[in-house]
């Protein structure tokens, strides 16, 4: 029987082997559920790029360019990283470059992976099935925060151990602890994850609709995969 293990953070990878490996990048709030909706509503592809500067210069090469630091729109950018920015009908088929504080680093470093799939609740379904029909152990990498464990991100791991644990051999505590958690929060979800640092941030940034609209359950039915240097919907 293939393995599932969960990363709690980037700064773990060290320990969790990538190679060989369908490796699920995990940023509720907010970049895998904006590039989750990007790709749901047309855009063609998005290059993930670790570093802001980096990503500006891709504008000199014709590509939109988005990105946050700290939950704000990096200065410059076309768009910030909410992911009712990537709902505009006008940048349907259109390729994108993007930087994150976490989601698009943690991306970065799971390129040695059989797989790079990017998971949030809106696809989690989707993501499931593909991980069903996957024939090598998956590592389910949560992007945190600066280095430091998120609840958000947890939680989905838990959710999608709970789904695959009669078919997938759970390999370690962390993705134990994952399934534990998220059973305990129930239907709790909204009002748990209100609580969670990341939560409070954005909060202060006045964007609470992000919040809910990240936290909503298989709204695409869609897998952003890595092929090369984009991500782009798995045919
Ligand atoms: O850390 C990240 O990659 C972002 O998703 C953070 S934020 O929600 O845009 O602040």
């Amino acid at each position: 029987m293939n393995k599932i293990d969960v990363c709690l953070t980037p700064e773990l990878l060290h320990l969790c082997e990538t190679e060989n490996k369908n490796v699920v990048v995990i940023d509720i709030l907010r970049a895998s559920s904006s590039i989750t909706t990007a790709l749901a509503h047309g855009i063609a592809r998005i290059k993930p790029v670790a570093g802001l500067e980096e990503c500006r210069a891709l504008k000199k090469q014709g590509f939109i360019i988005a990105g946050e630091r700290d939950g704000k729109k990096a200065d410059g950018f076309d768009l910030g990283n909410s992911p009712f920015d990537y709902m505009d009908r006008s940048l349907a088929g259109k390729t994108i470059a993007m930087t994150t504080t976490n989601g698009t680093m943690a991306i970065s470093k799971s390129k040695d992976a059989a797989k790079v799939i990017i998971g949030s609740f809106l696809n989690k379904k989707a993501v499931v099935d593909e991980l069903l029909r996957g024939q090598n152990d998956i590592l389910l990498l949560c992007a945190g925060w600066k280095g430091r464990f998120s609840l958000e991100d947890t939680l989905f791991a838990g959710a999608v151990v709970k789904d695959l644990g009669h078919d997938f051999q759970v390999d370690h505590d962390a993705a134990l602890a994952a399934r534990y958690l998220y059973d305990g929060t129930g239907s709790n979800l909204p009002a748990v994850v209100e609580n969670a640092s990341h939560a409070q941030r954005l909060k202060g940034l006045n964007i609470q609709k992000d919040m809910a609209f990240c936290l909503t359950f298989d709204k695409y039915d869609v897998v952003p995969v890595l092929k090369g240097e984009f991500l782009i919907i798995k045919i």
